[in-house]
């Protein structure tokens, strides 16, 4: 449903800053009733790896991929009337998900993409944001006792911000499902994973659907 010639228009328009053009797109879209993950991660998602590759060859400065975030943020929010819509519909599942950023980590556009899908498929999922003090987060899920918690990390740098994050909630929560995902998995850190029992890694939004199901 996203042409080539559609992505590249919104990609030109998004590094032109003009988000009244990138919104009219992404609302055509939703009108025509596109697939939400379709839309996360063939327009939103891809579009942001290609303002981080301008990024790190040089391309575009620093303030460009700060705007073109900025506007991304803002689009996913034109989601939310059919992420309430489909939520409301299904009735809800009383199935409830918290999802945070690692400590230190600042990218939170795909932890908010993975909780929005759980929030279309009837669950009450809880997006904590960036970078989120380990205590700050046992605390809330001692006060959520949610089904499931998912974590985020885009840099890899902040493995071992996620093994302390994995520890903690282990350590406290023993029998809490864990789920975690993030770009920080492309060089490696499954061996992490393997170490906390009841912990899995999920690399795309397609392969949420058995975890939504369960
Ligand atoms: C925007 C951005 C930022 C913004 C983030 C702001 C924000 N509000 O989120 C800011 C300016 C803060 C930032 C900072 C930095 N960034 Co940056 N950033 C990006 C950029 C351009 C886009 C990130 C994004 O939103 N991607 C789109 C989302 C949708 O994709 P995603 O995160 O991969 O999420 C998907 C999956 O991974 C998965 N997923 C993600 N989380 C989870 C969680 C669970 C539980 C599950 C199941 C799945 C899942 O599902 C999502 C949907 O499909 C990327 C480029 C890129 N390739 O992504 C660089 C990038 C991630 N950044 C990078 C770097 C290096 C940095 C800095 C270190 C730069 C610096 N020198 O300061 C800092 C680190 C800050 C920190 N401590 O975290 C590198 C990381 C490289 C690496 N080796 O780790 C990248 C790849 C750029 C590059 N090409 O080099 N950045």
């Amino acid at each position: 449903m996203i042409t080539k010639a559609l992505y590249q228009n919104y990609l030109t328009l998004l590094l032109e800053g003009n988000r009244r053009e990138c919104a009219r797109i992404v609302q055509q879209l939703l009108d025509r009733d596109i697939e939400i993950k379709t839309l996360y991660a063939d327009l939103f998602q891809k579009s942001l790896y290609e303002v981080g590759r301008l990024w790190e060859c040089n391309r575009i400065s620093v303030a460009k991929e700060h705007l073109v975030t900025a506007i991304t943020e803002g689009l996913l929010n034109l989601v939310y009337p059919r992420l309430f819509d489909r939520a409301v519909s299904d009735s809800g599942n009383d199935r409830k998900v918290v999802i945070s950023c690692a400590a230190n980590e600042f990218h939170q556009v795909g932890g908010k993409m993975v909780a929005d899908i759980f929030e279309l498929n009837g669950w009450d999922s809880q997006f904590l944001g960036a970078n989120t003090p380990v205590d700050q987060m046992l605390a809330h899920i001692q006060d959520e006792k949610p089904d499931l918690v998912g974590l985020s990390v885009s840099v890899y740098f902040n493995m071992p911000a996620l093994k302390a994050g994995l520890a903690a909630i282990r350590g406290n929560f023993h029998h809490l499902d864990i789920f975690v995902g993030g770009q920080a998995f492309n060089w490696g850190g499954t061996e992490i994973i393997n170490q906390y029992s009841g912990t899995a890694y999920v690399p795309s939004l397609d392969q949420l659907t058995p975890l939504i199901a369960a």
